[in-house]
């Protein structure tokens, strides 16, 4: 994270702003959630139940990600983090390598990433192989069979949160894009941003419903890009 000391901002990104890079959303019509049960591929209980399961569906979101490049979006952030002149903190819920692939650096990555193995045995975390298996081996410990994907299933704490409240409760502005609001506490982060007396801006293909100042509907690769020009010549206006 940049030194929070001029005029700080807090950017949360959710799978919209993937979607024009090929990668699906989840709760979009066809999205992920209408072809696969979150309950028996994104959550500690389903993975238990079916460890091979659930492997081969993060082998095929691995697969699917390797396939796929940055769009606009993703590079107008990279250039907002560059020239922005005060803090800058991207959290994104995306397991994708995207932001990094545009040029982004600190990116906090509170589900987790696609490219990350987490030992159930010891705790490690590490860079895993492109095809993750139930014979898989810790670097660590040496242990086999308790490799799982390092990204955060449905009744487990996400990753940076102190972090996280940390920048909130010191942003000036917080921009919300691509995510339907729905899975907390990421979508808590808006009334949190408010609460600190931030400006809040949703950038998303239609508004979440959620209660943000300024609202730009539209797709990400237009919108965001245009965002970033009209704040970096603007740095102190309100949007
Ligand atoms: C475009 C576009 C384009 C399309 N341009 N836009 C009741 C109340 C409150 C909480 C709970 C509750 N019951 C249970 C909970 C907790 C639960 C939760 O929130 N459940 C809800 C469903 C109710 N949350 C958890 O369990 C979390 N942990 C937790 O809460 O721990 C305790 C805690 C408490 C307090 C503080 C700290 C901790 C963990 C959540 C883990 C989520 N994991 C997943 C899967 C793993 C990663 C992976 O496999 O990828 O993460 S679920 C899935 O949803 C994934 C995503 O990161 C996440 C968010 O989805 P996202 O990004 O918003 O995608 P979509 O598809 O929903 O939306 C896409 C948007 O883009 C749409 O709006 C489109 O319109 C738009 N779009 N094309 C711009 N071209």
């Amino acid at each position: 994270m940049q030194p929070f000391t001029e005029r700080n901002i807090v950017i949360l990104t959710g799978a919209g702003i993937s979607a024009e890079s090929g990668l699906d959303t989840f709760r979009d019509p066809d999205g992920i959630w209408a072809k696969y049960d979150y309950r028996r591929v994104a959550t500690p209980e389903g993975f238990a139940a079916d460890p091979d399961l659930v492997h081969e569906f993060y082998n095929m979101r691995r697969r699917e990600a390797a396939k796929c490049a940055p769009n606009p979006a993703h590079a107008a952030l990279a250039r907002l983090q560059r020239e922005w002149p005060g803090g800058f903190l991207l959290v994104t819920q995306n397991i994708d390598g995207l932001h990094e692939g545009a040029g982004s650096t600190d990116v906090l990555h509170m589900h987790g990433t696609l490219s990350g193995g987490l030992c159930a045995a010891c705790g490690a975390r590490f860079t895993g192989p492109a095809e993750m298996t139930t014979a898989s081996v810790c670097p660590a410990c040496a242990e086999a069979g308790s490799v799982r994907p390092d990204v955060v299933w449905f009744g487990e704490m996400p990753y940076g949160m102190d972090e996280i409240s940390d920048a909130l409760a010191m942003a000036d502005l917080f921009v919300s894009i691509g995510t339907s609001g729905t899975v907390y506490p990421a979508a808590g982060f808006v009334r949190l941003a408010k609460e600190a007396g931030a400006w809040t801006v949703e950038l998303n293909l239609e508004a979440s419903g959620a209660h943000f100042d300024t609202i730009i509907e539209g797709r990400a690769s237009e919108t965001v890009p245009a965002f970033v020009e009209r704040l970096l010549a603007a740095p102190d206006g309100r949007l």
